[in-house]
C-alpha cells in the first residue's frame, strides 16, 4: 500500500470515529517509514477538518468531536515519542504556551509543545483555559523569550487581546515575543491586538519561533 492509501485510511478510521482501526494505520504507517509529521500535518488536519464540517452540517454532534479528540490523543501518544527522539538537544530559549481564557481545546497546542520541544525549546505548558493572570506570573516569574497561545473558539480571541493589554500595562510586553495560532485567528486579528506573529500550522509557528532565537 502507498503512502497515501495509509494516509487516507488513517482519515476514513478517524472519520468514522474507528479508534482501534486508528491506532492500527497509525502503527503500520510508522513501520513503514511514514514521517510523524506527515501523519500530524495530512492526516490528523484533514480528518479534524472533515469532522468539522460535518460538525457545521449537524451530522454530526459534540460526542463525536468528544471521540475524535480521544482519538487524535491516542494517535499522539504514538508519535510524541518519535518526533521527540530525532529532536535537538541544545535548549535554544525557553517557550511558555497555553490555550486561552474560555477555550478547552488542547490537541493542536500538544503538538505545537511537541515540536518545539523536538527542536531545542524548553517548554512550559500552562494547559488550557489559561486566565490573562496567569500567564503574566509566568512571565514574571520565568521570563521566557517567547509566549505561544492556542486559541481554537471565537469567544476567546477578546481573551487573547486583554492579554495582549495586560503585557503592556505590566510593563511586560517588551520581554517576549508573542505568537497566536488557532482556526480563528488571522493575521488582521493579530495585527489588531499587537502580538508578534500568527501561525496557520505548527510547522509555520515552530519556523517563526526558531527564526526569532536565532536572530
Ligand atoms: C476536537 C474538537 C473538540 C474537542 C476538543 C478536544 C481537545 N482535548 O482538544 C471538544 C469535544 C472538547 C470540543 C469542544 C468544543 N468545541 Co470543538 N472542535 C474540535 C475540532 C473538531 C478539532 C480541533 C482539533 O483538535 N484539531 C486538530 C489540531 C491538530 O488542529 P488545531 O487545533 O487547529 O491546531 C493546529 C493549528 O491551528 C495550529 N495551532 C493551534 N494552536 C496554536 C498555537 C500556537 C502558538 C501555534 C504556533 C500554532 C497553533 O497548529 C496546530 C497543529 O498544526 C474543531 C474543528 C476544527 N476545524 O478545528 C472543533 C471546533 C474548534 N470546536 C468548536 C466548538 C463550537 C466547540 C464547543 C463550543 C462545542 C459546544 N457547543 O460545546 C466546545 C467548546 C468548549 C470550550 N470551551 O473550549 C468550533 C469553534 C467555532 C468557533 N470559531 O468558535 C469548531 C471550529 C467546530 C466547528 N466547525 O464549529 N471540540
Amino acid at each position: 500500500m502507498t503512502e497515501d492509501n495509509i494516509i487516507s485510511q488513517y482519515i476514513k478510521a478517524v472519520v468514522n470515529m474507528d479508534i482501534e482501526m486508528a491506532n492500527k494505520v497509525c502503527e503500520d504507517a510508522i513501520a513503514k517509514g511514514t514521517h510523524p509529521i506527515k501523519i500530524i500535518q495530512e492526516g490528523i488536519t484533514k480528518a479534524t477538518s472533515i469532522i468539522s464540517d460535518k460538525f457545521e452540517a449537524e451530522e454530526y454532534f459534540i460526542p463525536e468531536l468528544i471521540m475524535a479528540g480521544e482519538i487524535i490523543k491516542t494517535t499522539m501518544k504514538i508519535l510524541d515519542p518519535l518526533i521527540k527522539e530525532n529532536g535537538d538537544t541544545n535548549v535554544l530559549g525557553k517557550v511558555i504556551i497555553g490555550t486561552g481564557k474560555g477555550d478547552l481545546h488542547d490537541i493542536g497546542k500538544n503538538i505545537v509543545k511537541t515540536f518545539l520541544e523536538a527542536e531545542g525549546f524548553e517548554v512550559n505548558d500552562l494547559g488550557v483555559d489559561v486566565s490573562s493572570e496567569k500567564f503574566i506570573e509566568a512571565i514574571r516569574t520565568e521570563k521566557p523569550e517567547i509566549l505561544a497561545i492556542s486559541a481554537l473558539v471565537s469567544m476567546t480571541l477578546p481573551e487573547v487581546s486583554n492579554l495582549m493589554k495586560a503585557l503592556e500595562e505590566t510593563n511586560l510586553r517588551k520581554d517576549v515575543k508573542v505568537i497566536v495560532g488557532g482556526a480563528p485567528v488571522t493575521e488582521d486579528f493579530i495585527k489588531d491586538i499587537g502580538a508578534d506573529a500568527y501561525a496557520r500550522n505548527a510547522i509555520d509557528g515552530i519556523n517563526t519561533c526558531l527564526r526569532w532565537v536565532k536572530q
